[in-house]
């Protein structure tokens, strides 16, 4: 009994000797923040598409202290909409982002939180989700970056959880964090947030702990933190252009775990900001996860009880569209399962992948046939010839260009004339 009561204390006090939190953030000047509005243009031109972006994009809004109210209020009723007609239906880790963008900042949104009781409709499917593991080989319904979202949420807005299961989970050699054998900087960085988010509460004292347990979570931050720092490139992105904003609030958050030498954060930052003028952030979804590590902000500032603020002066640019010439381009397609099936399809230049997928099934209804469902990252390919991708069996279809994977989605892939693509049957 005695005992028991002394492992917080223990694990308080091992926590006490690991250096304070240094709290290494570079980000953009505010006399530069013109380079910015690329990504809030893209963000407020976003049509409100009614999906699950529409959480990415309130979030990133109330986290960088974007004022917009009309733009605001309309996401706000979309996402509220979204709960009300399919809430039981919605991913465990779309509830967890529609509970931190409603819930972050004060704002009168909370009271549906409340309402509809989110945080316990979470609890219940962060509960599936481990069940699905359990009965699938450690396969989760969804995927660990959803789970992460799940225990980030969960920590931030006192939802329950076990402890022990979760650092029983997050083991940064568990198969979940990878995707054909390469770790994945999105899936890691969001567990960085996650499992420094409850290291916080221990160290506030808001939850108590097991030692044993601390130090568990202690050794995953800082195993997962290498293996985040070791995807780094030569030009400073951390994965892929679109892992490298949570890969930079993965490393804001755990800078007492690795060395100032180990990271270029200026360097991160140069390349990003190229990319932004070269229009990479197209997407709203990919606009409103790049957006807060820029100002030095990360998921970890969701606060339910902090003033929301103003920060930036919108100037609406309009988004510039290219103009494509209206001239054909032909490009080979092929879809390979055990077998491969080819053909050359002809579409208009400035295409995308899925308008090739589109012009073969013309071409082909039994061979090329394909199904999709939307995401917050555009069209995601659920089936092609009538086999469908399955979370619990890890496949999935896996769209290449040229033997290699792309790091785009159908919807946002410009093919090129004369290039080969394909669509792979894949595990994971
Ligand atoms: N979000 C999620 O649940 C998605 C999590 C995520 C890690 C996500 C990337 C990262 C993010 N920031 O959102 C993710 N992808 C996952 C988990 C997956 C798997 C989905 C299945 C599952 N169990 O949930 C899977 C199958 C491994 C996968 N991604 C496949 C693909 C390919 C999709 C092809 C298709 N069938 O349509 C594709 C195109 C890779 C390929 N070459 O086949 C792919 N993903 C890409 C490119 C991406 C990036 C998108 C970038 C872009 N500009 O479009 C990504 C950001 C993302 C979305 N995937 Co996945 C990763 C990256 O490049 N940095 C939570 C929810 C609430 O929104």
């Amino acid at each position: 009994m005695r005992q028991s009561h002394q492992l917080p204390l223990v694990g308080l006090l091992l926590y006490s000797l690991i250096p304070s939190q240094l709290c290494k953030i570079c980000e953009v000047h505010k006399e530069n923040y013109s380079c910015l509005n690329p990504l809030i243009s893209t963000m407020i031109n976003s049509k409100h598409t009614r999906g699950i972006q529409d959480a990415n994009v309130l979030l990133s809004f109330r986290l960088v202290g974007i004022q917009k109210q009309d733009v605001e209020q309309q996401l706000i009723q979309h996402i509220k909409d979204k709960v009300a007609r399919k809430g039981s239906d919605l991913t465990s880790g779309q509830l967890a982002l529609i509970i931190l963008a409603l819930g972050e900042c004060q704002n009168p949104d909370k009271k549906f939180i409340d309402d509809y009781h989110l945080v316990s409709q979470l609890e219940k499917k962060f509960q599936e989700e481990i069940e699905n593991m359990g009965a699938h080989n450690g396969n989760p319904l969804t995927n660990y970056y959803q789970l992460s979202l799940d225990v980030l949420a969960l920590c931030l807005f006192n939802g329950s959880y076990s402890i022990p299961k979760v650092a029983e989970l997050f083991d940064p050699e568990n198969k979940n964090y990878y995707f054909g054998g390469q770790f994945s900087v999105d899936t890691g960085a969001m567990a960085v947030l996650a499992l420094t988010c409850l290291e916080k509460n221990v160290t506030n004292g808001q939850i108590k702990i097991d030692s044993k347990d601390l130090e568990c979570i202690n050794n995953h931050i800082k195993s997962l933190v290498k293996k985040i720092l070791s995807e780094k490139k030569e030009n400073g992105l951390i994965g892929n252009i679109f892992s490298t904003g949570e890969a930079m609030q993965a490393l804001f958050v755990s800078s007492n775990y690795y060395n100032e030498s180990e990271w270029d954060c200026q360097q991160t930052l140069d390349t990003v900001l190229k990319e932004i003028s070269h229009g990479t952030f197209s997407i709203p979804t990919a606009a409103a996860q790049i957006f807060p590590a820029l100002i030095g902000k990360t998921y970890l500032d969701v606060n339910k009880d902090s003033p929301c603020s103003n920060n930036f002066n919108i100037s609406t640019c309009e988004s510039v569209t290219p103009t494509d010439s209206p001239s054909n381009i032909s490009v080979h397609y092929s879809v390979k399962i055990n077998e491969t099936y080819s053909t050359n399809v002809t579409v208009l230049n400035g295409s995308f992948f899925l308008d090739v997928m589109t012009e073969a099934q013309k071409i082909n209804e039994t061979i090329f046939s394909f199904t999709m469902v939307k995401t917050s990252w555009g069209p995601y390919i659920t089936s092609v010839q009538g086999l469908s991708a399955n979370s619990s069996k890890r496949t999935y279809w896996q769209l290449l260009s040229e033997g290699k994977p792309l790091s785009q989605g159908a919807g946002s892939y410009l093919v090129h004339d004369g290039e080969n693509l394909e669509v792979r049957w894949s595990k994971y």
